[in-house]
């Protein structure tokens, strides 16, 4: 089985993307592939889009920063909009743009949400289920591969999972965070997860 982990680079003025470092530490495995995304709206739809052409993948699992988050948020729904609050890497701020003009509103996430968020929790560390990956990159890489999964990819499972600031980056200290550690074994897990392998 094929799976492709996806992070995210910095952006937002953050020195460092806690799920770039994450993807670095997960433990190799075979059928494993990583890649990390820019954050813009133009590179990061079509960098994962060539990824999966090549490398056809039977799941995709997206991770990216949510900031102020207290648990690892496994998303169950991407909306086709883009609307940014901040600009992203390139400058650009998007708003109220479809995805895919001839997309539907919005896809459920084709992983197994619950099962990843009960697992993790399992491990003692915090996890739930979030109802919106938002209408940032994030949301956008979530959306395009669902679209890509239902209109030229067949089968292939895809979803995200947002993570909170780890403890280690420097970062406003109201907001709560995780060890970066932690993030690992979770992402770690929700891979076994997605493999059907038991706890
Ligand atoms: N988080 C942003 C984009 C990149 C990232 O790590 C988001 O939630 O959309």
């Amino acid at each position: 089985m094929k799976i492709l982990v996806t992070a995210f680079e910095p952006f937002g003025g953050d020195a460092v993307n806690p799920t770039m470092e994450a993807l670095s530490r997960l433990a190799p495995r075979e059928g494993l592939f990583k890649l990390v995304l820019p954050v813009t709206f133009a590179g990061a739809g079509e960098r994962v889009a060539r990824a999966i052409e090549e490398l056809r993948p039977d799941a995709v699992l997206s991770l990216g920063l949510a900031g102020g988050r207290d648990r690892i948020t496994p998303e169950r729904v991407a909306i086709n909009l883009d609307d940014a609050r901040i600009a992203d890497n390139d400058g650009f701020q998007p708003v109220d743009a479809p995805i895919a003009p001839d997309g539907p509103d919005a896809y459920f996430t084709t992983l197994p949400v619950r099962e990843i968020a009960r697992r993790i929790g399992d491990m003692g560390i915090p996890a739930g289920l979030s109802l919106s990956a938002g209408a940032y990159v994030c949301n956008h890489v979530m959306y395009t591969c669902l679209h890509l999964a239902r209109t030229k990819y067949p089968g292939m499972k895809c979803g995200f999972v947002h993570v909170p600031y780890t403890a280690e980056m420097p970062h406003d200290a109201s907001k709560p965070s995780l060890p970066l550690a932690d993030i690992v074994r979770a992402v770690e897990e929700a891979v076994r997860v997605i493999a059907g392998e038991d706890a």
